[in-house]
């Protein structure tokens, strides 16, 4: 309260950026504490993100927590991006029912390159530094680590979810498990982080920072900023490398086109908040737009596809890559008297239905496991964008085109 007006204003204007699109700020008040801070002395604060190399290709989804980390560094304040060399070798158990493989030094180095490269695109270079957790956590010494691992019990580690489950179910938790969360916590405690980005499965890791911050007397502990997981292109499983349900950032322009066309259109204002950098009040328009029928599903999708290429390749891929689509997309001879079957509105669960049982209700399939091969094979198609998944949750609308193989044409009319 010994804020100038301006001063205040600034907090709240820091405040209302980085809210944008957080699942959960934990605790939120020692937020505003920190930014209140930062605005009076000037003195930047220091964001972290920890990135394990398990995999050498960023993805959309991964851009949800580069857009925070940036929209931070715009406000003025430093991030510390930690590639998990250390870390990315055991792996994180979060999520997972089994015990992870670990990746060689060789796998981690060189996918640590290539995600250098790639974070160039979203992050101001001038406000990261660049760490590699294997500089702190390879220099402890035993004694160091039986004093780290002193500072949480058991039943701590058993709280989260996927430990608790195992434990359960008899399946094995391997005593190097426990080290994970201690690990990307210990590099809070190395780095004196004020704040850990991370998707919402990274709640109980954060935390712990947090916990091990003080525990080593590090004081006001970094407060944890959750994101929303994004969906993939089937719009039901997190995206995710391994689902291949991805759109990765270093991608051929056309690709990344294409695949954005194939995101379902419920999913649209979930993913220009997250992964673009539009406004806050052009995204309340393409809200109310989309909700009110005034903007079309379809258009917003192209807008959105044209925006990844030009974030990721330039303006002028991007006008290439949307003269590609449109040029194929109207060439593509579609057969002039295409059969109309009628799909009752009934039939679809909150507007949507499964692209198998869709298949099988237009007649188009005799049955789901003809169907289920078909959407494997890649042959069925959707006004011309092929189905990736047999789980598709499809939103039928009047005049839809579905397509199987080269001559199975059917056009949706909605009752
Ligand atoms: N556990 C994080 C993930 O899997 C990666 C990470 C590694 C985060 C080290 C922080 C850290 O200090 O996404």
């Amino acid at each position: 309260d010994h804020l100038t007006e301006i001063q205040q204003q600034e907090v709240e204007r820091q405040l209302l950026i980085i809210g944008r699109g957080a699942a959960e700020i934990v605790p939120e008040e020692a937020l505003k504490q920190k930014i209140m801070h930062a605005v009076v002395t000037g003195k930047p604060l220091k964001v972290k993100l920890g990135l394990d190399p398990s995999a050498p290709d960023i993805h959309i989804g991964h851009t949800v927590v580069l857009q925070k980390l940036r929209q931070f560094q715009d406000l003025g304040h430093e991030v510390q991006l930690i590639i998990g060399d250390f870390t990315g070798r055991i792996g994180d158990p979060t999520g997972k029912s089994e015990t992870r493989k670990q990746l060689s030094e060789e796998d981690v180095k060189h996918n640590a390159q290539t995600y250098q490269t790639q974070l160039s695109k979203i992050l101001d270079l001038t406000k990261t530094t660049f760490y590699y957790n294997s500089s702190w956590l390879g220099a402890l010494r035993f004694e160091d680590v039986l004093k780290l691992a002193g500072k949480v019990t058991v039943a701590r580690m058993l709280e989260r979810d996927d430990f608790a489950k195992r434990y359960a179910a008899n399946q094995a938790i391997h005593v190097h498990e426990f080290f994970y969360p201690l690990m990307q916590g210990y590099d809070s405690v190395s780095l004196e982080s004020d704040i850990e980005l991370g998707g919402t499965d990274q709640t109980f890791n954060i935390l712990m920072g947090r916990t091990l911050q003080s525990a080593y007397e590090i004081k006001d502990g970094q407060v944890a900023i959750l994101m929303p997981l994004l969906e993939g292109l089937d719009g039901v499983q997190k995206m995710s490398k391994s689902l291949r349900n991805y759109i990765g950032i270093d991608e051929l322009p056309n690709e990344i086109f294409g695949k954005t066309m194939s995101i379902p259109d419920s999913l649209m204002t979930k993913y220009y908040e997250l992964t673009t950098t539009i406004s806050n009040e052009s995204l309340h328009d393409l809200k109310r737009g989309l909700e009110a029928g005034a903007i079309h599903p379809r258009d917003a999708k192209m807008k959105l596809a044209k925006e990844y290429v030009q974030m990721y390749h330039g303006t002028q891929a991007a006008e290439e890559a949307e003269q590609h689509f449109i040029t194929v997309f109207q060439k593509r001879a579609l057969p002039e008297d295409i059969e109309e079957m009628t799909l009752s509105i009934s039939q679809l669960e909150e507007g949507q239905i499964s692209i198998i049982k869709l298949l099988v209700l237009l007649e188009l399939q005799a049955s789901n496991g003809e169907a289920r091969r078909s959407v494997e094979q890649g042959a069925v198609k959707i006004n011309e964008q092929k189905i990736m998944q047999i789980h598709d949750q499809i939103t039928p609308k009047e005049g839809d085109i579905i397509q199987v193989g080269k001559r199975k044409f059917v056009k949706i009319k909605l009752l």
